[in-house]
């Protein structure tokens, strides 16, 4: 029985076409920069905010209206909810989707029971996928909705709950792996301090760089082969989040031993929680070898915190897609929209069209950033401006042939540094906007 009776699959009809349930932009096997829409993109919707999200707010309760859902928290109710999400999956021609190990299954009465449900919804999961041939693009545990991690998890206070995330997420690797996940994601959920009195920083630190290496341990063992990630943000739930930004989160791999092993997951509204453009954060990660996926979304400057809403500015998903296409492409992750309808939107149809219109930016921000490559005007731009390490005393500092002394002697010779040019700032978004335009 479908759950969606008036939606058909979406196709792609054109930037022409006013029909709010097609693609304008997506057209999953048009080619750009020699490879499919489909394979640059690697849409994923995830199953937290879009099955599970009620439209509950501190001010009130769920609005949503979900009629295949009856609201219970039983397993024949969390198995009907997969077959529904791939419906929606497949209508929206969405090739991988996400989960938290609790929001498929639901928490059972002790470890045993819960782990017991997961296997119960993961056999659907499973049928589903192979039915359906939409992919995992990574599973992850939820480390922070149930009490007992109130102080965190992996840097919990209380071994204990150490010890029993540990095995949520020995189970939810087993489960990963077992669907063919191809990565596998850790966000810090409580993993930070409300207060440095009560909090031993250090302490908390390295026994999440512990955690961290049973994964890495236990992935090897079950010859589970998928990319491991690490999603930045800096605050809420906590005041501190210790994985803060992608820059906090390098540092911290690079400290634990652990950059051999994780790549990271950045998510746009994170990245201006933590006062960044998402274009900065995926830049930093590139710039490090470390981009691995991203959770596409988008805050709200005016409300400042983390709304995850839907992408829809094609200037955001411009800039994403252009340091996307400039480190190589996402490999095995995707663009992941972890984003939630608004509380206002509560009817089912009010799913796809966040979605498409989330793919459909991403699409035209795809194809703007390869306008802005096959120009090269940017390129060239920067490639002048720093020309003046190409050569000369630039070369040589690069190569690593010179010091304090030898500079100095340079300059005492030269007399002066050569001087600067401008930097063209306004002459360059103007220029943005052309492809912008033109695409
Ligand atoms: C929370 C968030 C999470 C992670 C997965 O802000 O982004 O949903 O993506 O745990
Ligand atoms: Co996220």
């Amino acid at each position: 029985m479908s759950a969606f009776p008036d939606i058909d699959t979406i196709q792609y009809e054109g930037p022409d076409s006013d029909n709010p349930l097609a693609f304008r932009w997506y057209n999953p096997d048009e080619i750009v920069e020699g490879k499919t829409m489909k394979d640059h993109l690697r849409f994923s919707i995830v199953y937290w905010h879009t099955f599970r999200g009620t439209g509950s707010d501190p001010f009130g309760p769920g609005t949503a209206v979900r009629p295949w859902d009856d609201g219970s928290d039983s397993v024949d109710n969390a198995r009907n909810r997969v077959r529904v999400a791939f419906e929606l999956f497949e209508k929206l021609q969405a090739p991988y989707y996400a989960f938290h190990d609790r929001d498929v299954s639901p928490e059972g009465s002790d470890l045993a029971e819960s782990h017991k449900n997961f296997d119960a919804v993961a056999e659907v999961l499973k049928e589903e996928q192979q039915r359906s041939g939409v992919k995992l693009l990574w599973g992850t545990c939820n480390l922070f909705s149930h009490p007992r991690y109130m102080h965190g998890a992996a840097t919990s206070c209380n071994a204990d709950v150490f010890a029993y995330a540990a095995s949520e997420v020995k189970k939810c690797l087993e489960i990963t792996n077992e669907l063919g996940g191809e990565n596998y994601v850790f966000w810090g959920g409580r993993e930070g301090y409300q207060n440095l009195y009560n909090t031993d920083m250090k302490r908390e630190l390295d026994n999440l760089g512990r955690f961290l290496h049973m994964a890495v341990d236990y992935a090897k063992k079950i010859g589970f082969e998928g990319q491991f990630l690490i999603e930045p943000k800096p605050k809420e739930p906590t005041k501190h989040q210790y994985d803060s930004d992608a820059a906090a989160c390098m540092n911290f791999l690079r400290a634990y031993d652990l950059e051999d092993h994780f790549k990271l997951n950045i998510e746009t509204n994170h990245a201006t929680l933590a006062g960044h453009t998402m274009m900065h954060e995926l830049d930093y990660a590139g710039g490090q070898g470390a981009l691995g996926s991203i959770d596409a979304n988008t805050g709200d400057l005016l409300l400042g915190w983390d709304t995850d809403q839907f992408p829809t500015d094609y200037y955001l998903t411009a800039q994403t897609m252009l340091m996307i296409l400039k480190h190589g492409g996402l490999g095995s992750g995707g663009v992941n929209f972890d984003a939630k309808v608004r509380r206002e939107s509560f009817e089912p149809v009010d799913l796809f069209y966040a979605h498409i219109g989330g793919m459909d930016a991403f699409a035209k921000g795809l194809k703007i950033a390869a306008a802005v490559r096959a120009d090269k005007k940017l390129e060239q731009f920067v490639s002048e401006r720093y020309a003046s390490w190409d050569s000369g005393i630039g070369a040589k500092i690069e190569a690593g042939k010179v010091g304090l002394e030898e500079l100095q002697q340079y300059m005492l010779d030269k007399g002066n540094s050569d001087p600067n040019t401008s930097g063209r700032q306004e002459m360059l978004e103007a220029v943005f906007n052309r492809y912008i335009d033109r695409v």
